[in-house]
């Protein structure tokens, strides 16, 4: 059972920095993990270490239970129908880059398309802006509502009979914004098109149920969801994983290897070459763990209350411009915004002298930040972990940043 104080789960938010209570705004970047994911890989370490897949004793009996059972609750996490279709990874990246060398080299070619968004992380373009190149497909972008939502008319647009893959992100980590990747699936098929999601920043915040959604292949990562960093999950439909090469060849994803051909073994194996992330692949089980006792209704449920206060309280900051949806309900929980002359830089150094951590910059969205006409952006980004009082201090950091720099 869960204690209503979710923060005393978590260690490192107990200290200072800079003489001030730390307040952890950048979980958009990377969630703060919970002592139970800390001692999960304090436990591996201390008492079942070993290599998986391979020896009879029994540590490494226990490392491959404990590693796939991992995987087992990653399968019901997301709802995929076998944990053949789950692959684990080193992150979302990790994740899309797979499915761009191996499915889209074998599918796509010239004349072909590929449609993604104007606000997609750059992992989630140039995969595809690559595969464009290499195969002289055409790479096509799916035009952004004046708010920064997607309308269904720019996907049905967008989409076509030579489209072949299309790849959405579930939340904008930019923009907030949520996007409708079922709706946008059922367009993606009715043209014949795989739908690929960037679940970066959707899966750590909501509900996820990859056969209601019917999406072909959805990637995350698990540090933005309580669990350690350099673990990630590809969830792939059998269909296309049991037709598609490895991407990585090596120990513990062959069947039977000759000196000049080799053979693959099952799924998923197949494409986990090499030894595992296991301590990951555990510590994000611990972290599932976590994220189910306290319900991935709760979390969205809250982050909204939180966005909507953000945007009351940061909207009387004078000069303060809030990007994306100004809805909180279709938002998940980060405000990214700017201040009349004030580099985002500046104020993220001024907030992080009162012990508030911001992300400022680009937030590797390039393309994103020429549709939003800047060249740089603040934001804070919030977790199960995050209260008012956060939001209290970032708006009165904001407000004193403002003063601070009209004074130099
Ligand atoms: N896709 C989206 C939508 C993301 O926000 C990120 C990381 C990634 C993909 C890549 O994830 P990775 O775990 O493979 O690195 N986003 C951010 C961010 O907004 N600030 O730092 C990392």
């Amino acid at each position: 059972m869960i204690k209503d104080d979710i923060r005393s789960y978590f260690p490192i938010l107990n200290q200072e920095i800079n003489g001030n209570p730390l307040v952890y705004l950048d979980s958009a970047a990377t969630s703060q993990k919970p002592i139970q994911v800390i001692e999960s890989l304090k436990k591996y370490y201390e008492f079942d270490n070993s290599n998986v897949h391979r020896g009879v004793h029994t540590l490494g009996n226990r490392a491959t239970d404990e590693y796939e059972g991992a995987r087992e609750k990653v399968r019901q996490f997301i709802n995929a129908k076998s944990t053949e279709e789950i692959i684990f990874t080193r992150g979302t990246t990790a994740g899309l880059n797979m499915v761009a060398s191996s499915y889209g080299r074998a599918n796509v070619g010239e004349g072909d398309e590929i449609v993604i968004t104007y606000m997609e992380h750059h992992s989630n373009l140039i995969p595809w802006q690559q595969l464009a190149k290499a195969t002289n497909a055409t790479l096509k972008y799916i035009e952004l509502e004046a708010d920064g939502t997607l309308s269904m008319d720019e996907v049905k647009k967008a989409i076509t009979s030579r489209t072949k893959i299309v790849s959405v992100t579930m939340a904008s980590n930019v923009l907030g914004t949520i996007n409708d990747v079922k709706a946008i699936a059922q367009v993606a098929h009715q043209n014949g098109a795989v739908m690929v999601v960037d679940g970066a920043q959707g899966v750590p915040h909501m509900k996820t149920d990859v056969q209601d959604l019917d999406c072909d292949f959805l990637a995350f990562s698990g540090h933005k969801m309580c669990g350690p960093t350099g673990i990630g999950v590809l969830y792939g439909k059998k269909e296309h994983l049991l037709n598609m090469e490895p991407v990585e060849f090596g120990g513990e994803m062959i069947n039977f290897v000759g000196l000049q051909d080799s053979t693959w073994a099952d799924l998923p194996a197949k494409f986990e070459a090499g030894t595992p992330v296991i301590a990951g692949a555990i510590g994000l089980g611990a972290a599932i763990d976590f994220l189910n006792e306290i319900g991935m209704d709760n979390i969205i449920a809250r982050e909204h209350e939180l966005s909507k206060y953000a945007f009351e309280n940061l909207s009387t900051v004078e000069g303060l411009t809030i990007y994306g949806p100004q809805n909180p309900e279709i938002r998940t929980g980060l405000v990214t915004f700017n201040i009349d002359d004030v580099h985002p830089h500046d104020l993220a150094t001024a907030l992080d002298s009162r012990g508030i951590a911001v992300r400022a910059g680009h937030h590797c969205a390039q393309p994103l930040m020429k549709w939003l006409n800047c060249v740089a952006t603040a934001r804070a980004s919030f977790y199960v972990y995050n209260n008012e009082a956060d939001i209290d201090k970032l708006a009165e950091g904001v407000r004193f940043a403002k003063e601070y720099f009209a004074n130099v």
